[in-house]
């Protein structure tokens, strides 16, 4: 397949690279967190989106040697940040069912913060509802190691898949983003508000940290921090942007 191969290539060539958004904090708009999403930039000029090749490098396994890349390349980004005196910046990564799959998948997630000399406690993976799905047991067992050593754990994109309360307990969640579906319509659209409302008072009562992911303007925003959102993510505070525009950004603010 042509685009597994030039996938591959990619990766070699250095032509991914990442992008940081940040997460603002609902009340005082500082920044708390990013988000590191994949960019691929081919060499002859072309932008390929990762809702495109994300799920090839799934199908085909290069998931995982890319998913090994984009937490290496976060977590020392987040290092140099912490370095140059920018703390308490949470990084939160994608992690694919693929990756969690493998059997040394714990063994490569500290051998990365080793090298990186990340602090776990700075680290948030992101799972989805289909880890819980596909290899419950495996992946509990795992994720909870992970977790004994400080890293947190969100579950994204919720209320998109199975939306399993238990899935939020045994896996041992920390935060639940709200997928940009619920959000991108909400206003002036009462069963989304609905929706929304109810999964604010339910990752509330389970004491969880909630992200709203997708807000890109000001009613969308007074609406989830109206109902107690922690944090918001989206283009109305901030797009996904290059290392070198997050960096001067955070210089701004310390
Ligand atoms: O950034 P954007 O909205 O274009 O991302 C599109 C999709 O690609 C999203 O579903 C996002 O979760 C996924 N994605 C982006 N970066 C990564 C990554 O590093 N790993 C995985 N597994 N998915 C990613
Ligand atoms: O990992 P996840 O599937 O949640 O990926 C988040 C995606 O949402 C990223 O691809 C990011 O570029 C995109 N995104 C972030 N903020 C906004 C926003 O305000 N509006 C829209 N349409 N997309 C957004
Ligand atoms: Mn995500
Ligand atoms: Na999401």
């Amino acid at each position: 397949w042509t685009l597994e191969y030039e996938l591959r290539r990619a990766l070699e060539r250095d032509e991914l690279v990442l992008y940081y958004q940040p997460q603002v904090e609902a009340k005082g708009q500082a920044i708390v967190g990013v988000e590191a999403l994949i960019r691929w930039h081919a060499k002859d000029g072309r932008i390929v989106s990762p809702a495109e090749f994300i799920p090839i490098a799934e199908e085909t396994g290069l998931i995982v040697p890319i998913g090994e890349w984009v937490l290496r390349t976060a977590c020392r980004q987040a290092v140099t940040w912490k370095k140059r005196g920018k703390p308490g910046v949470e990084m939160a990564v994608n992690v694919s069912p693929r990756q969690i799959r493998q059997d040394d998948f714990v063994e490569r997630v500290k051998a990365i913060l080793d090298e990186t000399g990340m602090d776990p406690h700075d680290l948030q993976l992101e799972i989805t509802e289909s880890v819980a799905i596909e290899e419950t047991n495996d992946a509990e067992r795992k994720l909870a190691e992970l977790k004994r050593l400080g890293i947190r754990l969100a579950m994204d994109d919720f209320g998109t898949g199975y939306s399993s309360l238990g899935y939020l307990q045994s896996f041992g969640v920390d935060t639940l983003k709200i997928s940009q579906m619920f959000i991108r319509d909400v206003s002036g659209n009462e069963s989304l508000a609905g929706i929304v409302r109810a999964i604010v008072a339910m990752a509330t009562s389970l004491r969880l940290t909630i992200v709203a992911e997708g807000v890109e303007d000001q009613a969308q925003y007074e609406f989830l921090k109206s109902l107690g959102c922690d944090r918001i993510q989206g283009y109305y505070f901030h797009k996904p942007m290059p290392q070198q525009e997050i960096g001067k950004l955070f210089l701004e603010s310390v």
